[in-house]
């Protein structure tokens, strides 16, 4: 009996060689991936080849709340199938895609209007990127050509998010492809300043004020959109300084300048609130949006406007096509079908409730492993938190790995990039789950050194 479970673990563990991973330490991984084989999923844990059951910490990435397996998406998924499971994007339409973009606006911040539909959130991004340079130009501004980013941002790994984006890694090996015009803002990020903060930090919203600098620099009819995470969540849940997001949007709109949330994490309810901007009462011109739009069932991600802009594009003869853009999988039927399941289980589950309910034992959690060993900073909002480690000298990211690594054998999924260890957990977690996972994680860091 033992033997036979063995083998069937063991035929569980694929050839690695021909799999190229995204984001991965190929060659480390390959060395002993054993415990990094996922072959199941149920509710908050994931079970890995090895049998062992791994609570998941960051959500998949980001992006699965409710759970995995959550019948009423598999089921939503499943019918749509076989009721209609491709239709063509283009010149055509079916009833989900119409309807969805109907629920999004009214779960949107008021004063949105449509919803452009993509795969990904780095597809959103671009999409919303050139949504806004087309837009000034319909607008008889074309030279308002520049776009706005933030050192540290994420913004996917398009070739427009990656220039807007602010991660270094993200950008030196592919500097001849990045978007020429592109400016950042200085991320707004001061360890001396802020560190251990709870929520949002006192100090930074001046920050904002660099924007008027970039302004003068350029000057206002150059600049087309300024694009923030309100949240940035892939540099390390760095949280916007009170009063900073307000700001911003006061000097784009004092200069016409159009201001674009990158809500793919902070939308639908890691915030504790439909979208960031419903969080921290600053409504952008246009959100994107991914992940849990579809609890990350099937890809999905979308970009929502201002009826201002959209309007700006329904000029000409009506038999014209307005924004030469789109994509095969854009408003795929499936991909809608799960995301209203997604939109369903959020409402009936009280999901966002929960996450606000949840969201002072994690921080209360998370702020008690201050004092652990190399703990440099903690911080968090909503459900998000991180911890930031002081790097082993001469080993950047070393720290963060074993504590990945001791997390996995204490039956833990955390996620660790560089000198950060993330956790954004479901909004079906237990308190005492969320306890847990934080014990682990002090366990984890003593082990670490
Ligand atoms: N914008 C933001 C704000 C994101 O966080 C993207 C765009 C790109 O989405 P796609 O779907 O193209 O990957 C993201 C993605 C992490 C992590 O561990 C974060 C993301 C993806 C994977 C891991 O922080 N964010």
């Amino acid at each position: 009996m033992k033997n036979e479970a063995a083998a069937l673990t063991q035929a569980s563990i694929p050839r690695t060689g021909a799999y190229w991973m995204p984001f991965t330490h190929n060659r480390y991984f390959k060395k002993n991936p054993r415990s990094r084989i996922l072959t199941r999923a149920e509710g908050a844990y994931y079970m890995t080849a090895e049998g062992a059951r791994l609570f998941d910490c960051l959500s998949g990435l980001w992006c699965c709340p409710l759970g995995h397996g959550h019948p009423k998406i598999a089921e939503a998924v499943a019918g749509q199938i076989k009721e209609l499971d491709y239709s063509p994007a283009f010149q055509m339409g079916h009833p989900k895609i119409f309807s969805l973009a109907e629920r999004l606006i009214e779960l949107a911040p008021p004063g949105m209007g449509q919803v452009f539909f993509a795969n990904s959130g780095s597809e959103a991004v671009d999409t919303a990127l050139k949504i806004a340079v087309a837009y000034h130009r319909m607008k008889g501004e074309a030279s308002r050509t520049r776009l706005i980013g933030r050192e540290r941002g994420y913004h996917g790994v398009g070739l427009g998010g990656i220039s807007v984006g602010g991660i270094a890694q993200n950008r030196r090996m592919f500097a001849p492809l990045l978007l020429a015009g592109v400016d950042h803002l200085p991320h707004t990020y001061d360890a001396t300043q802020m560190a251990f903060s709870r929520g949002q930090p006192q100090w930074g919203a001046h920050l904002a004020d660099e924007l008027e600098r970039l302004v003068a620099l350029h000057d206002a009819s150059t600049i087309a959109a300024v694009i923030v995470e309100p949240m940035q969540g892939s540099a390390g849940v760095l949280v916007p300084p009170l009063g900073y997001l307000e700001r911003l949007r006061s000097i784009c709109d004092r200069h016409g300048i159009l201001l674009i949330f990158d809500e793919v994490i902070t939308g639908f309810g890691r915030l504790g609130e439909p979208f960031g901007a419903q969080r921290f009462g600053v409504t952008p011109d246009m959100i994107t949006f991914a992940k849990i739009i579809t609890n990350g069932v099937i890809p999905m991600g979308g970009v929502i406007v201002k009826p201002a802009i959209h309007d700006a594009f329904m000029t000409g003869p009506d038999t014209a096509v307005e924004l030469f853009h789109g994509y095969t999988y854009s408003g795929h039927p499936v991909a809608a079908a799960a995301a209203h399941a997604t939109l369903d289980a959020l409402k009936e589950e009280g999901a966002f409730k929960r996450a606000r309910e949840l969201e002072p034992i994690l921080e209360q959690g998370m702020h008690s492993l201050k004092g652990e060993p190399a703990v440099a900073d903690i911080r968090n909002i909503g459900l998000a938190a991180a911890v930031e480690l002081e790097a082993i000298a001469g080993k950047p990211g070393v720290r963060a790995l074993k504590v990945f690594e001791r997390g996995l054998e204490e039956g833990m999924l955390y996620r660790f990039t560089g000198e950060v260890i993330a956790v954004a957990p479901p909004f079906i977690s237990t308190k005492a789950e969320i306890e847990k996972m934080v014990e682990k994680l002090r366990v984890a860091i003593r082990a670490a050194g």
